[in-house]
Formats: C-alpha cells, structure tokens, sequence
C-alpha cells in the first residue's frame, strides 16, 4: 500500500466504469483495491439511488475499506425511460443492447434520453456520501465512434453533435453524467480523506 494514501475499493465489476473513477479520482491520495473478484452484489433496489447505496454498503462491509459505488443508466424518453437501471441486462452483449435500443426507437421521432449516474461513498455498514448526476442528449441512428463502453457509441450529447464514443475522456469526465456526479461529491470527499487522515 502506498505511504500516506488511503485504500479505497472502486466497487464495480464493470471495467469501462473503473477507468472513468481513476480518471476521476486521480488527484486524489488514494490506494485504489478492486473489489473481492467473484462478488456478485444482487441489485434489487427500485431506483439508482437505492442499488448504488445497495453495492457502497456491500463492498465496504465485505473489504473493511472506504468504498465507491456507482449505479447507472441510459434513459430514453420514447421508451418510457428504459433501459434506466436495468441497462447492464437490456440484452447479453454492449453491442446487442446498442441495436435494441436503436431498433425499439424506430417507430419514434422523439429520439431524447438522459444517463444518470448515483454514486454513494460508505464505511463500516454507513452510507457517508451520496449524489446524482446526470447528462442529457438524444440518441443516435447508428453507432458511432470508439471510446468509451457500453451505450457511448449511440449517445449524442445534446449541443457538442458527437457521442460520448467520439470524445476523449477528459471531455466525458467535463460534461458526462458521472463527471457531473463527481463534481457534486468532490468537495466533501477531499473533506472525508482529511478527515480520515487524521
Ligand atoms: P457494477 O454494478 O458492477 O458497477 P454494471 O455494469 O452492472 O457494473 P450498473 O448496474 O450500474 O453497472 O449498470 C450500468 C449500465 O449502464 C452499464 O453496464 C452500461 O451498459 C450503462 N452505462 C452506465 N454508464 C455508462 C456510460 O458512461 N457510458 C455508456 N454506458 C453506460
């Protein structure tokens, strides 16, 4: 463990998620740990918010370490928001999610979506930081651009005309729903590691 940073375990298993955090997070005296492999956390909470509090809680229990989860999801206004937080399991693969999406929106004109992302910080069973951010856009006819995971390639953010998969990732961590949820919790993070420290 390196001298002086504090462990804290990114508690997802999906590896597109992880690179963002350590983007995020880099600035920060940190000793990243992945989360226990073979962890399966069940998401049985209703909203973002509920399973992201679901995954902080487990992965800090199951570590003893301060603990990052994120629940996230695409949106989609004409889908009467799905795939929202069953996004991860909409269909087998990122690519066959992709085209489902694109084939179910083909009856529509209104093409608007949103991602939304909840992150939540805990310790010792106790939630000590929660927030959500979001990033609106609309969705693409076809996929486009490589960067990124996941529905990147079909999300077009609203104003710029690329999608999160054209961009690089310092543009994604500026104006992305899990930038913009990270902002949100910055402060009070940096407050918690001092605090911690002490
Ligand atoms: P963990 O629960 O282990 O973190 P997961 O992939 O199952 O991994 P979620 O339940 O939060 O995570 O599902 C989020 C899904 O939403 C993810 O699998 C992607 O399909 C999609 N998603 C979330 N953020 C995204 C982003 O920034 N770009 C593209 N797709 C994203």
């Amino acid at each position: 463990m390196a001298l002086d940073k504090i462990p804290f375990v990114i508690a997802s298993s999906n590896k597109g998620k992880v690179k963002e955090f350590r983007n995020l997070l880099s600035d920060l005296p940190l000793d990243f740990i992945d989360q226990p492999e073979g962890l399966n956390v069940e998401e049985t909470g209703k909203t973002f918010e509920e399973n992201a509090r679901i995954k902080a809680i487990a992965v800090s229990e199951k570590t003893g370490f301060l603990s990052l989860a994120d629940d996230s999801g695409l949106s989609v206004e004409a889908l009467d928001g799905a795939p929202g937080i069953h996004s991860a399991r909409y269909a087998k693969s990122d690519k066959d999610r992709v085209y489902k999406i694109l084939k179910e929106l083909e009856p529509f004109s209104n093409r608007k979506a949103k991602f939304e992302c909840a992150l939540c910080i805990a310790s010792n069973n106790k939630v000590l930081l929660e927030v959500t951010g979001s990033c609106e856009g609309s969705i693409t006819f076809s996929p486009r651009g490589k960067n990124g995971f996941g529905y990147d390639p079909i999300f077009e953010v609203d104003s710029l005309g690329v999608t999160f998969a054209e961009m690089n990732h310092y543009r994604k961590k500026e104006i992305g729903h899990r930038g913009n949820a990270f902002k949100l919790i910055k402060s009070e993070l940096e407050k918690l590691l001092l605090s911690l420290k002490d």
